[in-house]
């Protein structure tokens, strides 16, 4: 009896376990004068911070290199840069990182080079991951640039920016409070919940249209 009964409250428990969902984000990288010497020989190193709750499981899964000459994002150009992810607290501790992932494809991703996180928190509280071209050091994520680096695309397009998409798997527990700016495409960070609404809005009544 008491086997059934602990069966029964893990078959419940599982039934209430909210089930795993997926945020996507799009951004991109390119030069910027981050260190306000006048001329924009920066590379933007893009942060995105969240609030977790104890025991939260998360997959960070990029796609950045479209090397097959495919638009795999849908933003009409074609782009590619190594990229490198690292995973800090809010204070700039180093948690993870990574470079290259056997794990990426799940999102689309045509390379390894897009890297992935997977993580664990153990503690509930505000973490940011960084997404950036090849390497860059746990100050940098911080100051969200590096120094004096021009961005290049990956096979010589004459592109001045590298486009980059993020999904973020919630594998359990919660994420909240997702806030980043990108100079070109969120104005806002305030905004960024409310415009990813709309676009998924948007896109809804798109499809519904076609
Ligand atoms: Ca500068
Ligand atoms: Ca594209
Ligand atoms: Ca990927
Ligand atoms: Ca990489």
């Amino acid at each position: 009896m008491k086997k059934f009964l602990a069966r029964l409250l893990a078959l419940a428990a599982l039934v209430a376990a909210p089930a795993a969902h997926a945020i996507t984000l799009n951004g991109e990288i390119r030069n910027i004068d981050g260190d306000n010497d006048g001329f924009a020989d920066d590379l933007l190193i893009q942060r995105i911070s969240f609030d977790v709750t104890a025991g939260t499981s998360l997959f960070f899964d990029s796609l950045v290199w479209e090397a097959t000459g495919v638009d795999l994002n849908g933003d009409g150009e074609l782009t590619g840069f190594d990229n490198y992810m690292m995973l800090l607290t809010a204070g700039g501790s180093y948690l993870t990182a990574n470079d290259d992932s056997g794990a990426t494809y799940g999102d689309g991703s045509v390379h390894p080079y897009d890297s992935t996180i997977g993580y664990t928190f153990g503690t509930a509280g505000t973490y940011v991951i960084t997404l950036g071209q090849l390497a860059y050091s746990t100050s940098e994520a911080m100051q969200g640039y590096q120094a004096n680096r021009n961005y290049y695309d990956y096979n010589g397009n004459n592109l001045d920016h590298g486009d980059w998409r993020l999904t973020i798997s919630v594998n359990s527990g919660s994420i909240s409070n997702l806030s980043y700016s990108n100079s070109n495409s969120v104005p806002d960070t305030a905004t960024v919940g409310a415009m990813l609404g709309a676009a998924i809005l948007g896109l809804a009544a798109f499809k519904r249209r076609r």
